[in-house]
């Protein structure tokens, strides 16, 4: 007798008997986690890190955008789990990998983390299960990397006995507007069956579930999002140093276009790209089409812009120094937001670690100041501590380098105490313009 797996599946993802997993446990996988389980499914959440696992066991949350108090309701109705082996794959129905998708110090993708969770699952691919990989990664992965390890060897095939689907994680940690719950979801299966029951389990959840023909339009989908963003901002960029050697100020120029209405979205220059997605994203697209022989010149050319930014402030911050007699060699520069944009608390690819690298390179004495971000590692692995007494430093500080521009600094008591601000970000606004002791972008 045929049994129809995929019916067999969907009834159960509708009536919630169909058990669900998802496979790491950070930024996005603990929201989704939690998403589900509060849609009413049984949630495993599997991660290799033994101190997340305790955490939610103990009804704790790590993650800023997750209650607490809502970790432990759904531990305690048994509506979620946590483990760190993947046995607990044994049982479970839905499956989704929110596990990372870095670059590699070469520029390739790393699909480590992809590859051992896949693998990891293969053991436990039954008929009537589905999968649906949301790591952020090139075009193809999804049918070129985890179809071949999932079903194989126990003859499953997949759209009829188990089904693969790709859907992009759109998190934007510490944003209260949009979330997992409320955020369009958008999903691309291997096969026409793949999608439908892909799009069934996410539509018990999430508020709007947006079907595409294939995983990978998913894929591309996503990395359209991301590399939109780099572009653009490696536009307004290179506007910058182009408004620069016009002596324009890029700031009311983009004030006055953003009062377009239409036709225009508005981004800032700034000291360059930092995060772990805008930076990243666009670049496993452009390493997947150089193996069409392609060359993404956009994104080549965004890149180069933004990763030169950086270099470009130093070199703004000398020519500052100089207008006031002094030397970068020697002088005391504060730099000020460290953290990859304003009000976080997240370093990961920050144009400031790039900033203080190079403003040491050239003999300044360098400080920081963060209230996000008490210690760092520079890429020279030296380790700097936030400075205690902020006013104290911008009063000592020859220059005072704003790189990322958190609300809660008193900007006007730095402006009177500086003797001299670079402002990368134009977070003075007006008292920045035509002030002799503010050089800006
Ligand atoms: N940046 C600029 N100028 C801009 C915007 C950003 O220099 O106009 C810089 C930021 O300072 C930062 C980097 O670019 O260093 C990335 O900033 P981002 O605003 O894109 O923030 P992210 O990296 O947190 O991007 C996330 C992305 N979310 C996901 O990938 C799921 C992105 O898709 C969101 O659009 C973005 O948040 C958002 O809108 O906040």
């Amino acid at each position: 007798m045929n049994i129809n797996y995929k019916e067999l599946l969907i009834n159960r993802l509708v009536d919630r008997t169909a058990k669900v997993a998802v496979v790491g446990l950070g930024y996005v996988g603990l929201p989704l986690a939690v998403t589900f389980a509060n849609a009413g499914f049984t949630v495993t959440g599997i991660d290799l890190d033994p101190r997340k696992i305790d955490a939610i066991q103990r009804g704790e949350s790590y993650i800023p955008d997750v209650p607490a108090e809502t970790v432990a309701r759904l531990v305690q109705t048994g509506k979620l789990s946590a483990a760190a082996d993947f046995a607990a794959l044994k049982e479970v129905d839905a499956v989704s990998i929110c596990v990372p998708t870095p670059l590699r110090k070469t520029g390739d993708p790393d699909m480590s983390y992809i590859i051992s969770a896949t693998e990891q699952l293969a053991r436990y691919v039954h008929p009537g299960m589905i999968i649906v990989l949301e790591s952020t990664t090139y075009p193809g992965t999804t049918r070129e990397i985890l179809l071949p390890r999932l079903g194989v060897e126990k003859g499953l095939t997949v759209g009829v006995d188990f089904f693969l689907a790709f859907s992009p994680e759109r998190v934007d940690p510490g944003r209260q507007d949009f979330t997992t719950l409320n955020t369009p979801k958008v999903i691309g299966g291997i096969t026409p069956a793949c999608s439908e029951a892909a799009t069934t389990w996410y539509s018990q959840a999430l508020q709007k579930v947006v079907p595409v023909s294939s995983a990978e339009a998913a894929e591309m989908s996503k990395l359209l999002e991301n590399t939109f963003r780099m572009i653009n901002i490696g536009l307004v960029n290179e506007l910058a140093i182009m408004c620069e050697r016009l002596g324009v100020d890029v700031w009311e120029v983009i004030d006055a276009a953003a009062t377009k209405p239409f036709g225009f979205m508005k981004f800032t220059p700034g000291p360059g790209l930092g995060g772990h997605c805008i930076p990243i994203d666009p670049l496993y697209l452009s390493w997947k089409m150089k193996s069409f022989q392609y060359t993404a010149r956009f994104i080549e050319l965004a890149s180069e812009i933004n990763t030169g930014m950086p270099r470009y402030v130093v070199g703004r911050v000398m020519d500052a120094l100089n207008e006031h007699g002094k030397a970068l060699k020697g002088s005391k520069c504060l730099v000020l937001g460290v953290a990859y944009k304003p009000d976080i608390d997240d370093i990961r690819e920050s144009p400031a670690l790039d900033i203080i690298g190079l403003l040491e390179k050239k003999g300044a004495e360098v400080l920081y100041h963060d209230p996000y971000i008490p210690r760092l590692r520079t890429h020279d692995g030296i380790q700097m501590s936030c400075v205690e007494d902020l006013m104290n430093a911008v009063r000592a500080a020859d220059c005072v380098v704003i790189v990322t521009n958190h609300r809660v600094y008193d900007y006007q008591a730095i402006v009177e105490a500086a003797n001299l601000i670079f402002d990368s970000r134009n977070a003075l606004g007006a008292m920045g313009r035509q002030n002799p002791k503010v050089a800006r972008l």
